[in-house]
């Protein structure tokens, strides 16, 4: 899977593309990962990419131009190539869309700025705009990191371990249960008893139980939506009744 990246910022993605998850794919060849900068694509003497909003206001806007030649150069070279705009205006991004566009192989990514995109660009050449949640940021530089990271674990050979991708717990659609490793007593806090018993059932059933509490605890909206056994059920309704007896909690 190739992401090529259009920014004014290229440095950003330096560290987050030389270590870890993302460094691993690339050394195997699973993805490539090329980074642009905006200005390399402007032809005025002083290379500007951004300019003063039509209308007056506050901020800057980036000019359309340097944008626009960027991708239509990278799509001239790659047909197949489909453009994204991270952007707070744009479709919720979320696991089952990350999923679903690990099917494409080609993703230009454009990284605006806070004050925004001047609008022609989106008519000339962005074909999705996406959001990574709603709060302030100062440009679509993290968003497009999220992006390629949570594309990236969905091909095969990404993630270490083969069956952890679609047991992680958003594909599952629960919390994950509590986890421990050594010492069993750290500080009088202990490990629960089940996880060092070797009963591999009854743990299984442990950390079931445990992620069906985490999630009606934290994420009830998760519930609707989790594929649940009739135990499972069984069980959530002996946490409502005995929230029911207790008054809270
Ligand atoms: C470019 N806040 O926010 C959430 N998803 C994307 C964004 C974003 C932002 C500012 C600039 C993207």
């Amino acid at each position: 899977m190739t992401f090529d990246l259009l920014t004014i910022f290229p440095a950003i993605f330096t560290s987050p593309l030389a270590e870890s998850l993302l460094k691993k794919a690339q050394d195997k060849g699973l993805i490539r990962v090329r980074v642009h900068n905006l200005r390399d694509f402007t032809q005025d003497k002083h290379r500007m990419t951004d300019d003063y909003p039509y209308g007056g206001g506050a901020g800057m806007v980036m000019k359309p131009e340097p944008v626009i030649r960027a991708v239509e150069w990278i799509k001239e070279k790659n047909p197949g190539a489909k453009s994204v705009l991270l952007t707070p205006q744009g479709e919720r991004f979320h696991q089952r869309l990350a999923k679903e566009m690990s099917g494409h192989n080609h993703w230009i990514l454009i990284c605006g700025r806070y004050e925004g995109l001047d609008e022609r660009v989106r008519l000339a050449v962005v074909d999705r705009e996406i959001s990574i949640g709603d709060y302030i940021l100062t440009g679509g530089e993290v968003p497009a990191l999220v992006f390629i990271e949570a594309l990236s674990r969905y091909i095969p050979g990404v993630v270490g371990c083969g069956k952890s991708v679609e047991e992680d717990s958003f594909s599952q659609g629960l919390l994950e249960y509590p986890q421990y490793t050594r010492p069993p007593v750290f500080r009088e806090m202990v490990v629960p008893e089940v996880l060092l018993s070797g009963n591999h059932a009854q743990i299984e059933r442990w950390r079931r139980r445990e992620s069906l509490r985490r999630t009606w605890q934290r994420r009830p909206d998760l519930l609707e939506k989790a594929s649940l056994s009739a135990e499972d059920k069984d069980f959530l309704q002996e946490l409502k009744n005995q929230k029911e007896i207790d008054g809270h909690n």
